[in-house]
């Protein structure tokens, strides 16, 4: 086995250890004009042993922001928001507006026969239907129909929009974004329709059809995007797979069964910058503690349970959204008996893997648990 991290020296010794004098603190203000610096006055901050998260562990619970999410409707109009939308501001990101590490995330709500106008950005998007009836996404051209616990893509670079259906019902769903991501990476263009509103070019829901029959790809059709043409993953086939899976293999120890949505072309994660899975934690699930690189954000599509995030237990049931951020120790745990919880996520993963960064590693102290400091 390979040797963990923590296995390895921390100390002083290899690493700077300066003491300030007077001269050194003149030579420093002389390189401050120079606009330039010691390395060893910063070294061991910026190559911190393992990764330091300035996230903070959060669980986000629906029953707590449904209302004030809901009384946005009454204060603004889509027209004059952009986009109505309570976003998740954890704690210690606030100066980058995400829910954690280089993610944004947030509720989005519109009402009956309301629309957001159609753009684009440098920003892949995702949505997480939460509630409602009658919501859609048009996506350069394909437009979606939504339903609870539906999955939807808004890669980047795509024209988009949203909307709901006058008959409908008030809708309510998660987006989540890379908008922290590739601002940090200064790359990020946004532009609106020139006719504010797309025009529809292909039956609705006519990616679902060519692309969404497991194991068939459509002949004739090529696909050659950076991003899966499955624009759609629906809550049921979803939920079907996931039982299968669970059925005919052991859980895995920390995640029970857990499923990748994937492009079909590649079989990859469906866009460059942000994955998305589904976890099944059948009925008494305990999982084991482990951590890894990258910054998850879950929602819970189903059951009640709660999850350890680095000696934190929080409580959560259907629609809470919580965060583990990168190199957090993280165990989720099905309360109920009798019922299967489900998980939805998205993260940072494809960027960690594409760019080598990737690290996991199982806790080995404590028969795999982590002691409990604090519940919420
Ligand atoms: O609809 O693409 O919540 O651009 C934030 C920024 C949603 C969107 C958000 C966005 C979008």
């Amino acid at each position: 086995m390979t040797k963990t991290y923590d296995q390895y020296r921390e100390s002083t010794l290899g690493r700077a250890d300066v003491e300030d004098t007077p001269e050194l603190l003149a030579y420093y203000r002389q390189l401050e004009d120079l606009k330039v610096g010691a390395l060893w006055t910063v070294a061991n901050k910026i190559e911190p042993w393992q990764p330091k998260s300035d996230s903070v562990p959060v669980v986000w619970r629906y029953k707590d922001l449904r209302e004030t999410v809901l009384r946005s409707v009454e204060l603004v109009t889509p027209e004059k928001a952009g986009r109505r939308v309570i976003y998740l501001n954890n704690p210690g990101r606030t100066e980058v507006s995400a829910a954690v590490g280089w993610l944004y995330s947030g509720l989005q709500v519109m009402h009956p026969g309301e629309l957001a106008s159609a753009h684009a950005h440098s920003s892949s998007a995702l949505r997480f239907i939460m509630e409602g009836r009658g919501a859609y996404t048009i996506v350069d051209g394909h437009k979606m129909t939504l339903g609870a616990n539906d999955f939807v893509l808004t890669p980047n670079g795509t024209w988009h929009e949203h909307g709901v259906e006058s008959d409908g019902l008030p809708c309510i769903w998660q987006d989540g974004l890379d908008i922290p991501l590739v601002n940090a990476l200064e790359a990020g263009f946004y532009a609106v329709h020139p006719d504010l509103q797309q025009a529809v070019g292909f039956p609705v829901d006519d990616q679902v059809s060519l692309w969404g029959a497991a194991g068939l790809r459509p002949q004739n059709i090529g696909w050659n995007k950076p991003y899966s043409p499955l624009f759609k993953y629906q809550w049921e086939p979803t939920y079907e797979a996931l039982r299968r899976y669970s059925e005919a293999r052991e859980d895995n120890p920390f995640d029970g069964a857990l499923m990748h949505y994937t492009n079909p072309v590649s079989g990859g994660h469906v866009m460059a910058t942000i994955g998305a899975s589904m976890q099944l934690l059948r009925p008494g699930f305990v999982g084991k503690a482990h951590r890894h690189t990258g910054s998850f954000l879950y929602q819970v599509a189903k059951g009640k349970g709660y999850s350890i995030i680095n000696g934190q237990r929080l409580d959560w049931q259907e629609r809470d959204i919580f965060c583990v951020p990168s190199w957090a120790w993280h165990e989720h745990v099905n309360e109920s008996g009798t019922d299967d919880a489900c998980l939805f996520c998205f993260s940072d993963l494809p960027v960690m893997e594409k760019l080598g960064l990737y690290r996991e590693e199982a806790l080995a102290d404590n028969d795999g648990h982590q002691p409990v400091a604090t519940s919420n």
